[in-house]
C-alpha cells in the first residue's frame, strides 16, 4: 500500500509527499508533530499537520534567515532565537566564530528531542557551549528583555496555535527594546501566493513597519512551502539591508553555504510587483485574479459575497470578465 502525506496550501490546493515510513507521531503540550521518511525529500518534520522542514531543502530557509541578518550587522555578538526548536537556525548561528552569546527561547521541548533524535544533520550544534537554551514562550521572554541583543531571529511556525503570539505588535514593539543599539530583527514572514499566507503576511508587514525606522522584506525559494516561495522580514532602526551590507566583509569570513551568497543576498530583496502591491497596498493576488464561473464570481467579490440567489441574475459579470476584477 502506497502511502502519502498531504499538506493543503489553499482549502483547494494541496501537495502529496510519498512516505516510505512514519517514524514519529505525538501530541506536545503545544501541537501534534510528526516525522515521515519521505522518498524525495528525506526525513520531514511536520507540526499539526503543517510541513516545517525537509533534509533536503532545509538548508534555504535556514541559511536566509541567519546569514542575511549576519551579514548586514557590523559585530554581532550576541543573539537570541524565538522558536527553531528543530536547531537548523542556530546550526548556521554557530558557524560564526566571533558571537559571544546565542539564546535560544523555545516553547516546545519535545520539537528539540524528536530534532535530536531523527534530524542529526540540523541539530547539530545545542553542544556548543555559546548556547542557552530555555523552553519558555517566547511573547514572556522578550517582554522582560532591554537592549540585550544585536540580532533576533524569529523561526516560528505558521500564526496558529503557539505560534500566533509571535505575530502580534505587542511581540515586534518588545522585541525592539530587546534589541541593542542597531539591533536587527528577522522573522519567517509567511508566503504571498495563496490567501491565508497572503493575508498573514500583509498583516506582518503591516504590524511591523510602524514600529522599525527600516522594514523590508526579502524572499527565498523554498520548494515544499506554500507555491515554493518564502517571505522573510528584516527590520533595524539602524541597519539598511543593502546600503550597510558588506559583502567583501561576510565573504572573507569563508563560511561555505549552499544556498546564500552575497549576490543573492542583494536580489532577494527584489521583490515581485504582485508581492510589493501585496504589502504596501494589501491587494491579494485572488483580487486580481477573479473569473467568472458559471453563474458566480471566484473568489466573491463585494456584488456576489452576499448576493440571495435571486439576485445573481443582475450581476454584471462583464467586467470580471474583462478586467479580472
Ligand atoms: N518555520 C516556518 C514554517 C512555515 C511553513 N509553512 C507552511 N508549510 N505552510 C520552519 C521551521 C524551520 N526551522
Amino acid at each position: 500500500m502506497e502511502l502519502w502525506f498531504s499538506e493543503f496550501h489553499s482549502t483547494d490546493f494541496k501537495v502529496d509527499f510519498r512516505i516510505r515510513k512514519q517514524l514519529f507521531g505525538q501530541y506536545s503540550d503545544y501541537q501534534h508533530i510528526q516525522v515521515f521518511d519521505t522518498y524525495e525529500f528525506g526525513r520531514m518534520l511536520v507540526m499539526d499537520n503543517v510541513v516545517m522542514l525537509t533534509e533536503k531543502d532545509e538548508f534555504i530557509y535556514h541559511e536566509m534567515i541567519v546569514h542575511v541578518p549576519m551579514a548586514v550587522h557590523p559585530k554581532a555578538e550576541r543573539v537570541l532565537i524565538i522558536g527553531g526548536g528543530d536547531g537548523g537556525t542556530l546550526r548556521e548561528l554557530c558557524r560564526y566564530d566571533d558571537l559571544k552569546e546565542i539564546v535560544m527561547v523555545e516553547i516546545d521541548s519535545l520539537v528539540v528531542d524528536v530534532a535530536k533524535e531523527f534530524f542529526p544533520t540540523v541539530a547539530t550544534s545545542y553542544d556548543d557551549s555559546r548556547v542557552t537554551l530555555l523552553f519558555e514562550d517566547g511573547l514572556r521572554y522578550v517582554r522582560r528583555c532591554r537592549d540585550m541583543f544585536d540580532i533576533i531571529i524569529v523561526d516560528s511556525t505558521d500564526p496558529f496555535g503557539p505560534g500566533e503570539s509571535l505575530f502580534t505588535k505587542e511581540f515586534y514593539g518588545n522585541c525592539s527594546h530587546a534589541l541593542r543599539d542597531g539591533g536587527i530583527l528577522v522573522n519567517q514572514h509567511e508566503g504571498t501566493f495563496y490567501h491565508n499566507d497572503a493575508e498573514e503576511a500583509a498583516s506582518t508587514y503591516k504590524k511591523t513597519s510602524p514600529i522599525f525606522k527600516n522594514t523590508f522584506v526579502y524572499q527565498a525559494h523554498i520548494p515544499v512551502y506554500p507555491a515554493g516561495h518564502w517571505l522573510f522580514g528584516f527590520m533595524s532602526d539602524r541597519y539598511h539591508p543593502l546600503n550597510d551590507f558588506d559583502p567583501d566583509r561576510w565573504n572573507a569570513r569563508d563560511i561555505k553555504t549552499d544556498y546564500y551568497n552575497t549576490e543573492l543576498h542583494r536580489g532577494a530583496f527584489a521583490l515581485p510587483n504582485y508581492v510589493y502591491r501585496l504589502l504596501h497596498e494589501g491587494v491579494l493576488l485572488d483580487q486580481t485574479y477573479r473569473r467568472v464561473i458559471g453563474d458566480t464570481i471566484w473568489p466573491p467579490n463585494e456584488d456576489t459575497l452576499d448576493a440571495e440567489d435571486e439576485d445573481r441574475v443582475d450581476i454584471d459579470f462583464s467586467e470580471v470578465e474583462k478586467n479580472g476584477y
